[in-house]
């Protein structure tokens, strides 16, 4: 194991989360950071699996690998740890130049406590279950058992400690994913007396303030929808002193995902998972849970318009918009541009690694270098620019779009400018955009400066034009520059783009290119 000795100072600032003007920014080692992320299966987070992670993370060119640390993995017996994997994955992560977001899978992993210890799950008694309507006994563990409570929140502090000793003056481990896609499946809350107490009493100021709403109980003050909020509370309430504890002892970004329910046609709660941090308790979520740095979507929905809702729905001012998981099929590869352009801290697309399972349908149907191909595309497009965009995004000056399913055109605001962005779009524009064969279309785009944008995306035709209002204004493309940008963020120009290749639009094609675009009016 690496050594245990007590870090005194750290030699870089802790990760963190800043907001600022309603946006939001990951900073690591003191700079702005996006995640170009990958989560590994859910029993990939062993010793001897790591060698058919580490080829997968590598062909992605994911800077940032999610991996589980299961409750009953590190304290088999109670008041016994063992943190050996942890100390593996953190040294096998420096070796292969990643950082890591652990997954504490523990009281919920999707509604259940499969990770939890034998000596938590087994025993009813101590740790209570979710009781339906009807008295019977779900498997969902309740978020009101404080024995429950206590035994996660021991443990998870053991982890974070351990961490602080053997990383905390390397950072390599970067966020923390506090319990997975918690809530309940099969009930809207739990009726066991104590959720119907909860019912019954006050909602906490917190609540009231983020609601707008005056004081009174849960059931007075939500009526039809108090099961579920009370429930959503009562959850987000046992992560936050989960959360809380582990922050006392190592201070990492830490944050909840969703299991998200349709963004149109929801249905009853408990058809979806109940309780967790799903969108229309979003706001309950971030008044209960303050020690949260926000919620996350995990987005299993192929649909450009669904897509799209979920990434609206979850970037908010007092929420920062991280995809912490998504499906790894192509269809959801394009769909990291989109969330670039919703202020998006990353993006990361789950069962990235060669154990040789699928999660299909959420997901592709087998995970090869094939299928790997479209995100790791994406991702060495990006990973030169990260740092820029993280940077601008904070500052408001970051777009993105990502081919939809139907329309062939999209068009931006940038305020100063439009763009518009067309998909498979025969040359010099004679025939409307017919949409690519495979939607592999998206852009982003970053201003630099005054009219000056960098460009870079794939499989789209972009056309600046002048602002809303300023429809017969003279402009043209002063200059346009490819090139790229070395690891020290240092612009290395290649040629500049004219003639066929800038008068009809700018078209990416499947060249990984970066474009820096001047404009002028005359
Ligand atoms: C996810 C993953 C993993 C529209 C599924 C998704 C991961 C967990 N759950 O492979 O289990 O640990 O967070 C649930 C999606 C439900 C179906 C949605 C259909």
């Amino acid at each position: 194991t690496l050594g245990v000795t007590t870090v005194q100072a750290a030699s870089t600032p802790l990760p963190r989360v800043v907001t600022a003007e309603g946006r939001h920014q990951l900073q690591v080692d003191g700079k702005p950071y996006l995640i170009l992320g990958a989560q590994v299966n859910n029993s990939s987070g062993w010793p001897d699996m790591l060698p058919a992670v580490w080829p997968a993370i590598e062909a992605l060119h994911a800077n940032t690998v999610q991996v589980p640390i299961g409750w009953g993995q590190v304290e088999p017996t109670q008041g016994q740890f063992d943190f050996s994997f942890l100390d593996t994955l953190v040294t096998q992560a420096r070796e292969h130049d990643v950082r890591l977001v652990l997954l504490w899978f523990a009281t919920w992993k999707n509604n259940g406590p499969n990770y939890a210890p034998a000596w938590v799950k087994l025993d009813n008694a101590r740790y209570p279950r979710v009781v339906k309507k009807d008295g019977s006994t779900l498997g969902s563990l309740s978020p009101l058992g404080s024995h429950t409570l206590d035994a996660d929140r021991t443990a998870f502090v053991a982890l974070m400690k351990h961490l602080r000793q053997i990383d905390g003056d390397r950072h390599t481990v970067i966020m923390v994913q506090v319990e997975n896609e918690s809530g309940t499946y099969g009930s809207d809350r739990d009726y066991s007396a104590a959720g119907d107490k909860l019912l019954q009493s006050p909602v906490p100021a917190a609540v009231l303030k983020k609601a707008g709403k005056s004081v009174g109980t849960w059931s007075e003050v939500f009526g039809k929808d108090a099961a579920e909020y009370s429930y959503a509370w009562a959850i987000a309430h046992y992560i936050e002193q989960v959360a809380a504890a582990g922050k006392a002892v190592y201070n990492l970004p830490m944050y909840a995902n969703a299991a998200l329910r349709d963004p149109f046609n929801p249905g009853p709660p408990g058809g979806y998972s109940s309780g967790g941090p799903t969108d229309n308790v979003i706001g309950i979520w971030r008044a209960a849970a303050p020690s949260l740095d926000f919620v996350s979507p995990d987005i299993y929905m192929r649909e450009w318009k669904k897509y799209t809702t979920v990434l609206d729905r979850y970037s908010r001012p007092d929420n920062a918009l991280f995809v912490a998981e998504t499906g790894n099929d192509v269809a959801y590869a394009r769909y990291v541009f989109a969330t670039l352009g919703h202020q998006g801290i990353g993006f990361s697309p789950f069962g990235m690694d060669y154990t040789k399972y699928s999660n299909w349908p959420l997901g592709a149907k087998a995970i090869t270098p094939e299928t790997i191909q479209p995100f790791a595309a994406n991702y060495e497009l990006l990973a030169p620019l990260a740092g820029l965009i993280a940077k601008q995004s904070f500052a408001g000056k970051v777009w993105g779009a990502s081919e939809p399913d139907e329309a062939h055109e999209q068009t931006l605001d940038l305020g100063d400018w439009r763009v518009q962005v067309s998909y498979g779009r025969p040359q010099f524009g004679m025939d409307p955009p017919q949409g690519n064969p495979q939607k592999l279309g998206g852009v982003v785009i970053v201003q630099l400066a005054p009219n000056e944008y960098l460009v870079a995306g794939y499989h789209a035709r972009v056309n600046f034009m002048p602002p809303k209002g300023h429809d017969g204004q003279h402009f043209l493309l002063e200059k346009v520059q490819e090139g790229r940008y070395d690891e020290n963020g240092q612009w290395h120009f290649i040629r500049e783009w004219n003639g066929d290749q800038t008068d009809y639009g700018l078209n990416l094609t499947s060249q990984p290119q970066v474009l820096r675009v001047k404009l002028a009016t005359y």
